[in-house]
């Protein structure tokens, strides 16, 4: 219903402008000040409209996928490195999911066990490609929560990028090219 009701605004919003556009293409009297206010208005008006198609967007991919606290998950259709799976997240607005506590790490796993079936692990948006042993998110900054299994971290220098497992939701230094699949996260706002 919200979806509904975003879109009705939307509508309005389109109505309003074409509105304000056929005023003034009719006042002939109108000065170059009062044009260039409409025209601001009609700019705000537009962005306010793409705003709201963009929130319009991301009610679609909660629908798809699962909303869980403020964030909302969709699980990839395919396996990707870890670099294309998170430029595929970013191409839709999110990033590679980034679990930050326990509640996190547990909604993601059972989520991926719904949706990512046949699979052993998925990618997780952490790191240490850039210092060897600093694991950090997907936008380079530090994480407080970390959810090692037994004896991981390993891979030193040759695995840099983190896969949680479907199994328990620990998570494993991986190779970065491997092909796995992943979850993208999105942020409501
Ligand atoms: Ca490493």
């Amino acid at each position: 219903m919200a979806g509904a009701k975003l879109l009705w605004f939307a509508f309005l919003c389109v109505a309003m402008m074409s509105m304000a556009t056929a005023q003034s293409s009719r006042s002939k009297s109108k000065t170059g000040k009062g044009k260039e206010d409409l025209k601001k208005e009609i700019n705000k008006l537009w962005r306010e409209v793409n705003l709201l198609k963009e929130m319009q967007a991301l009610q679609t991919v909660c629908l798809r996928g699962t909303k869980v606290h403020k964030k909302c998950y969709l699980a990839s259709k395919g396996a990707k490195s870890f670099h294309s799976a998170n430029e595929d997240c970013i191409a839709q607005g999110g990033t590679l999911s980034i679990p930050r506590n326990t509640d996190e790490n547990s909604s993601l796993r059972s989520y991926a066990k719904k949706s990512l079936t046949g699979v052993r692990d998925f990618w997780i948006g952490v790191n240490d490609m850039t210092s060897e042993g600093k694991f950090v998110d997907v936008n380079g900054m530090a994480i407080n929560y970390l959810n090692w299994d037994r004896s991981e971290p390993r891979g030193g220098t040759r695995e840099n990028c983190v896969a949680a497992s479907i199994g328990i939701g620990k998570w494993s230094d991986e190779v970065c090219r491997n092909e796995k699949r992943y979850i993208c996260e999105y942020l409501i706002p």
